[in-house]
């Protein structure tokens, strides 16, 4: 399935507004809403804490604001920033592509696409990303790694990812209900950059590929029946 193809929806974030919780944004394009929320974390191994989307995203895309680093752009100077989309919870989704609307110094991206498993609205903030360490007490990570089976994110890394330009991934095409964007995680940690749009498509689960051929056994049943 190519980006932007048959039965494709973009979301763009110059059409986003405010959802009812603080600090978070919904995109709706027919019917279809997906949620963006924004979390950030010190470094690799201690748990998400809630943050704040960027508020200027529908100039050049979303970025996360927080207490160090640039406060327009998701950026892993100082803090490691990170956004949440929350695919529509109708149906389960395949993600096409995600595109950055602006970048400065460097933009190597690392994405985290899955957790078909967690219920809507869910609350990251006792996760992490791949590796949660040995936390305890303030720094527990009940929840574990965004890679853990418990979540259930595969990891997805672009280096120098130029702006305006579809980003796709052979992983995506797996069902997943959360897109989680984050400057690079390995050890420069000098990016900058904004999120300006997500695309996606529906793919049937496999209870309604059943269904269905139920539902055509049932009218080849029916068809044999009327020619009797
Ligand atoms: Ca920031
Ligand atoms: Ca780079
Ligand atoms: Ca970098």
């Amino acid at each position: 399935m190519t980006a932007g193809g048959a039965g494709a929806t973009q979301w763009l974030a110059q059409n986003a507004t405010t959802a009812s919780s603080p600090n978070e944004y919904k995109i709706t394009v027919g019917g279809e809403t997906v949620y963006v929320r924004a979390y950030s974390t010190p470094n690799t191994t201690t748990k998400f804490t809630d943050s704040a989307v960027a508020t200027d995203h529908d100039t050049t895309g979303f970025g996360v604001s927080n207490g160090s680093g640039d406060h327009t752009a998701l950026d892993n100077v100082g803090n490691l920033d990170m956004l949440v989309f929350e695919m529509p919870a109708n149906s389960s989704w395949a993600l096409d592509a995600l595109r950055l609307g602006w970048m400065e110094t460097d933009s190597d991206v690392s994405v985290f696409w899955g957790g078909s498993g967690l219920s809507s609205g869910y609350d990251f903030t006792r996760a992490c990303f791949t590796s949660c360490g040995t936390n305890s007490g303030s720094g527990a990570t009940a929840q574990g790694s965004l890679t853990s089976a418990n979540l259930g994110f595969k990891q997805v890394d672009f280096s120098n990812a130029a702006i305006n330009t579809n980003l796709t991934s052979s992983t995506f095409a797996n069902p997943g209900k959360y897109l989680v964007v984050s400057g690079a995680l390995g050890s420069d940690f000098d990016d900058k950059f904004k999120v300006n749009m997500i695309t996606g498509h529906k793919v049937p689960a496999p209870g309604s590929l059943a269904l269905l051929g139920l539902a055509l056994v049932g009218m080849g049943v029916l068809k044999r029946r009327n020619a009797a």
